[in-house]
């Protein structure tokens, strides 16, 4: 906190010494003008705890000088005390009120009534200013609050990011599969509008893993899942990874028609990727099975059952030779 400032303003020097030898008992920063303009003059560069404002001087009188300070809005609230030799007149008080005086003295000052109240302004300058020191901190915590919250919201996002993705290929994962499958399920029972579901199973790939290890294994998921990927579908569909090399995709709003497309489709990018498979029985190259099932949601039976016919397809593609599709 800094030192308070008070402002001394006189046309006499000898008074100027007088208020600063009654002054000297406190801390302060005392600067002292000799007339009204060099009191204004003053007033841009420094906030002060304290005015004493000499009435009568030569050019700008006191009562010009308070009531130019009380039309600035910097320095309206800043105490001034009338300290003068005029006329006790009542008039003089009160004209020295009205212009924003907060009290009004008179020379010769009694030290101890002018300490005491010197030293009360003292005061009241020195508790604002801990008040504000408290506001800048408290505005700064609140900024690093804010910072927190933004980073608490992006390590959240990262978290849902991880837990609903698989690790492996970047594919929804199966927990978010399922919680997608059911919301969907839930949405075609009140829409009554049709539901697909394609499930699709690498052939053949523990005689892959067994060839090329798993490591090459690994690599085959991650690039299957990246042509999967690159399939045009709706954003209503959603891709996941929902075992070692099966996935599967939803597709709401889509009758049984428009999901064998998108099961030919993939098989289609599959053998379009001629990934070489040497120990395949039925092929020497990677392919998939793929099932396919639709249905309306009705609440008669679960979710469940779409994903036990897409299963029965899908064993039926493979019990058909694999590399194909069934509905
Ligand atoms: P099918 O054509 O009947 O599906 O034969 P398949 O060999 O693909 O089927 P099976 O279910 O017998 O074997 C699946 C294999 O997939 C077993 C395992 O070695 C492999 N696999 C499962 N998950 C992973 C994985 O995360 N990484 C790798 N590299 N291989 C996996
Ligand atoms: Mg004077
Ligand atoms: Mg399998
Ligand atoms: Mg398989």
């Amino acid at each position: 906190m800094g030192i308070p400032k008070i402002l001394i303003v006189d046309d006499r020097p000898e008074n100027l010494l007088a208020l600063e030898g009654l002054l000297e008992q406190f801390n302060i920063d005392l600067i002292k003008a000799n007339s009204g303009e060099e009191a204004l003059a003053h007033t841009l560069d420094h906030e002060f705890a304290l005015i004493l404002l000499d009435v009568q001087m030569p050019g700008m009188d006191g009562y010009e000088v308070a009531e130019l300070m009380r039309g600035n809005k910097k320095n309206r609230h800043i105490p001034i005390i009338f300290v003068t030799a005029a006329s006790k007149a009542s008039a003089h008080v009160f004209k020295g009120y009205e212009s924003g005086a907060v009290d009004y003295l008179f020379k010769p000052l009694i030290p101890m009534v002018f300490q005491s109240k010197v030293g009360v302004f003292i005061e009241l300058f020195q508790q604002k200013e801990a008040l504000r020191e408290k506001t800048q901190e408290f505005n700064r915590k609140l900024i690093e609050l804010e910072e927190l919250q933004q980073q608490l919201e992006e390590t959240n996002e990262q978290l849902l990011m991880l837990s609903t993705t698989d690790g492996l290929t970047g594919l929804l994962n199966r927990r978010r599969f399922d919680e997608i499958f059911n919301a969907e399920w839930k949405r075609g029972i009140r829409a009554q509008r049709p539901l697909s579901l394609i499930m699709l199973d690498i052939d053949h790939f523990k005689a892959y893993n067994d060839t090329y290890g798993h490591q090459v294994g690994d690599d085959c998921l991650r690039e299957v899942a990246r042509t999967l990927s690159s399939i045009p579908l709706r954003e209503l569909d959603r891709f996941a990874r929902i075992g070692g090399e099966e996935f599967a995709i939803i597709l709401p709003e889509t009758d049984s028609k428009g999901a064998m497309q998108v099961a030919k489709r993939i098989i289609e990018s599959i053998e379009i990727l001629s990934k070489p498979h040497s120990s395949s029985p039925s092929s020497n190259h990677l392919t998939v099975s793929v099932g396919v099932a639709t249905v309306i949601p009705n609440s008669e039976i679960s979710s469940r059952k779409l994903m036990e016919v897409a299963d029965d397809a899908l064993y039926e593609a493979k019990h058909n030779g694999r590399n194909g599709c069934c509905s």
